[in-house]
């Protein structure tokens, strides 16, 4: 049995952790969760107490396997038989394209299911938040928030996927891996930023713009407080010590693309993750003019389009 869950974006950014063991987020967020991209798991517990097995697309993964078997213990227990777990994914994994946020809310959910266990929703977002920030969100459709509660994050939906249909362009600008995980990158501007602590104390006044913004579909309002919250993000990564720098210029370009889009009244804006690739969000009236324009662009590799899409959930076998 397969489970699935797709990535989702933040427009209000998780970066920094207050707790480093229990991977408990310093700030807030808020999110869209996509329909187009996917990935996929299942957990198959085997007679035989011996090593897990991780596949990734067909392929053998040693890299993730530590993270994907503490995952599994936490919820099935260190004294668990061996796993053997295959993961698909329809996009490139660890290039800001927040593979980890789908595979580990769609791993959370398979191991739930061959472990025959049962917990709500909040529970498990709790679980694969702990293993990754992001991927508490994707345990939920449509428009999602988190927020730090006093020793644990409370994450739940705010509007559904069919209540706002905005589409998400992703321009792809580079397809490898990232040099430095997200993980890692926070933790150094928690450390060495000079803004670190004005980000902390200012993000629950984005969230709140960014929540209102949903209730109002008020694009322009969300636009405004997505593309502020990203460059503050950004400016906390550049001022890290050794500095954190994710974008090229192909980046840069489609920054430039969406503002003279902007300048014609293109209902779109951007954001941008760890990583180098530029998310256009827009009405669907939109949606055409902006994925030619993202395509167009000297070094985009390619394009993906997206609505909305629906929490992790369990598919049907075929
Ligand atoms: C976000 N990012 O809110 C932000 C924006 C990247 C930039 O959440 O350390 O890979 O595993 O908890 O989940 C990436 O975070 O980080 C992320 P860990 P994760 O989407």
């Amino acid at each position: 049995m397969w489970a699935q869950a797709q990535p989702n974006i933040a427009l209000v950014k998780y970066w920094g952790k207050s707790n480093i063991a229990r991977n408990i987020p310093a700030v807030g967020s808020l999110s869209i969760t996509l329909d187009a991209l996917y990935s996929r798991m299942s957990v198959e517990f085997l007679d035989n107490p011996g090593a897990d097995e991780l596949s990734l697309n067909g392929e053998a993964n040693t890299e993730m396997l530590p993270r994907v078997s503490a995952c599994i213990d936490s919820i099935a227990g260190k004294d668990r038989s061996a796993a053997r777990i295959r993961s698909e994914s329809n996009f490139p994994v660890a290039a800001g394209l927040a593979s980890s946020a789908s595979a580990f809310a769609a791993l959370v959910l398979a191991t739930y299911e061959s472990a025959t266990k049962t917990a709500d929703t909040l529970t498990m977002a709790r679980v694969a938040g702990s293993v990754s920030g992001s991927a508490a969100r994707s345990l939920y459709g449509g428009f999602v928030e988190l927020s730090i509660g006093n020793d644990n994050i409370e994450v739940w939906p705010i509007a559904d996927s069919d209540a706002w249909p905005l589409k998400i362009i992703v321009a792809v600008t580079e397809t490898g891996p990232k040099y430095l995980s997200s993980g890692e990158a926070m933790i150094r501007s928690a450390e060495t930023s000079p803004f670190y602590d004005s980000w902390v104390k200012r993000q629950p006044e984005d969230l709140t713009a960014a929540r209102v913004a949903v209730e109002n579909r008020d694009f322009e309002q969300l636009a405004a407080v997505s593309e502020h919250n990203c460059l503050k993000m950004h400016t906390l990564m550049w001022t890290s010590r050794p500095s954190v720098f994710y974008w090229n210029s192909a980046t840069l370009a489609c920054m430039d693309a969406v503002r003279e889009l902007q300048k014609k009244s293109e209902p779109v804006f951007y954001t941008i993750d760890a990583g180098p690739q530029l998310k256009a969000i827009c009405l669907p009236s939109a949606e055409d003019t902006v994925r030619d324009t993202l395509a167009g662009i000297d070094g985009v590799v390619t394009t993906y389009s997206s609505g909305l899409g629906p929490g992790a959930r369990m598919l049907e076998p075929s």
